[in-house]
């Protein structure tokens, strides 16, 4: 009568999806060089710390004529977090490389990086690959944060591909692992080791974007899941009458996942942190906009309403920036720190921090201030995703409007609900476009493979358009990089894509903000991805690519 792991009905209709692509790729492909590349920046630098993968052509697929394929094994590896379309990214791979030659074989590394270095993996065989076809997560081999960048991890690497004959690896990853992909793919050339190193732009931040890369896979559908719950949020408040609500968006450092949420949904506040670094605000300027919202909301009884804060945020402020790089520091070796007293730590850090530093964390709430000493991620960073900045921000909303009651300014309720939407969007079921432009991205990663080149990211361009009209190819990674200062040591890596104000989707928000802050509602509700129906409803790309597009094709006011 109970059947245990019995797909859902959407599951096996979801599973027959036969995803779109550009029309090269859909018959032979033949591939078209085109100008050489440079780096963004940095030039000098990079060309010596890359001599072998710098100044690639950038490479466009067009239809060709049928010819041979010589047989190859290919391995794949997930790293960092995980994006919806991950699993398409892997079929589409696998499907290319099946279709140039049916004898070709596909290893996944298991549970990311790690699997290439400690020779964790396992084939990827049709009934595995079809088991998930267009489903979220990234569990069919895992994933995995580990570093790729030691000539040792290099090696080791290596020794696994020759036993298994692997002569091409695909990451899937965001900056760093892409950084680390083209490291990998200089090594292996400058070693004489017969290994090509295709990367695959992948994060649902959105900032791994650029000139060449239009998008990061899975920042489309993670967006409109996210985007879903705060439009179904913003009716029960508007029904409700009653609630404040908090909603902190994922997204490390860019505030991409929020802006795009916003131009969905309309909130009455959307704070975006590269504005506030760029306009050094602190912690009290972002609240008096938040408090002048509840406040002209209260004048009309309206008291309730909707404030999006990205993750990043307290990284952007800058008298937390500076706490924070002197806490990452501090704490590089937390030995002595993990034997004090949980009662005492807070006390503990303020007097080893400079005296201005010491004062923030000190005008900190306690549980602020704890949060930001807990354990670092494997890079010594804060990990944004545990610090409770909307609770933070309730608290100093608070203080703020019993300040301004106190002098007659503001008769209200300020009642509140805050919450973290992140992982629910990281594993939902792609949307047609992340189904798409992944299945895409890999079947082209066999294609870059097959011509034999390395150090290339798969890319695919036109992608506001119909799939029809996009373009697949692929990109030097070299062509990304520029030098950064990271923990001390000037190194390359691709540049992380922030938001910038001066461009379309920003001006957007700042153009529609003012309106909706209110008194007045002006809340937009976009409702559930759609996966069947009508293209204009299933088919519609992020606000975010809409306006990049038509920006950079000059069709904006
Ligand atoms: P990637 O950059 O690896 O794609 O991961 C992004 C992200 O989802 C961030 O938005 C978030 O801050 C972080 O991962 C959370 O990391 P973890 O999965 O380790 O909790």
């Amino acid at each position: 009568m109970f059947e245990i792991n019995k797909p859902s009905p959407l599951s096996i209709a979801r599973a027959a999806y036969q995803p779109k692509m550009p029309l090269a790729l859909q018959g032979n492909v033949k591939i078209e060089k085109g100008a050489a590349t440079e780096s963004a920046g940095d030039q000098e630098q990079i060309k010596k710390l890359f001599p072998s993968t710098y100044g690639l052509p950038l490479i466009t697929f067009v239809a060709g004529a049928a010819q041979e394929h010589k047989e190859i094994n290919v391995g794949v590896i997930l790293s960092g977090g995980q994006a919806p379309g991950g699993h398409n990214v892997i079929s589409g791979l696998y499907d290319g490389l099946k279709k140039l030659n049916p004898s070709n074989k596909l290893y996944g590394f298991l549970g990311g990086p790690s699997g290439l270095i400690d020779h964790q993996y396992k084939e990827l065989t049709a009934d595995i690959i079809d088991k998930y076809r267009n489903t979220g997560g990234f569990d069919i081999i895992g994933s995995g944060r580990t570093k790729l960048e030691l000539p040792w991890q290099f090696d080791k690497g290596a020794e696994i591909c020759k036993k298994l004959n692997i002569s091409a690896i695909v990451i899937i990853g965001g900056d760093d692992s892409n950084t680390n992909a083209c490291i990998l793919a200089e090594y292996y050339v400058n070693k004489n080791i017969p290994i090509q190193v295709i990367g695959c732009p992948k994060t649902i931040d959105g900032d791994l974007k650029n000139a060449s890369i239009e998008t990061s896979f899975g920042f489309d559908t993670a967006c409109k899941t996210y985007s879903e719950l705060i439009g179904n949020i913003q009716r029960d408040a508007a029904s409700a009458l009653k609630y404040w609500h908090f909603i902190k968006l994922m997204g490390r450092s860019a505030s991409h996942i929020a802006l795009e949420c916003a131009l969905q949904t309309h909130p009455n506040v959307c704070i975006i942190s590269e504005e506030v670094a760029a306009k050094k605000w602190s912690l009290r300027d972002v609240v008096d906009m938040i408090a002048d919202s509840v406040v002209r909301r209260a004048e009309k009884g309206f008291n309730y309403g909707t404030v999006l804060v990205p993750e990043g945020l307290l990284e952007f402020v800058p008298d937390m920036k500076a706490l924070i790089a002197e806490l990452n520091d501090l704490l590089a070796d937390d030995t002595e720190f993990k034997q004090v007293r949980t009662s005492e730590k807070n006390a503990y850090i303020e007097r080893h921090l400079s005296d201005k530093n010491a004062e923030t964390f000190r005008s900190l709430p306690p549980f602020i201030a704890s949060q930001l000493t807990m354990e670092r991620d494997a890079h010594g960073n804060v990990q944004v995703s545990l610090i409770e900045t909307e609770q933070l921000l309730i608290e100093m909303t608070k203080t703020k409007l019993a300040q301004l009651e106190a002098v007659g300014r503001y008769k209200g309720k300020f009642k509140t609900l805050h919450h973290f939407f992140g992982y629910e969007g990281r594993c939902a079921f792609p949307s047609n476009f992340d189904a798409d432009y992944c299945y895409s991205l890999g079947f082209n990663a066999a294609n870059l493979i097959d011509n034999g080149v390395t150090g290339y990211m798969s890319v695919i361009k036109n992608t506001y358009y119909a799939t029809d009209k996009w373009i697949a190819g692929g990109v030097p990674i070299s062509s990304m990089m520029n030098m950064e200062r990271r923990n001390g040591k000037d190194v390359p890596v691709i540049k992380k894509a922030l938001v910038e104000i001066d461009k379309a989707p920003f001006r957007c928000l700042e153009q529609l903000r003012g309106v909706w802050s209110g008194p007045e509602d002006h809340y937009a509700a976009p409702g559930p991805i759609q996966l069947f129906g009508p293209e204009e409803v299933c088919d519609r790309r992020t606000r975010t690519l809409y306006l990049e597009t038509m920006e950079k094709e000059g069709k904006l006011d």
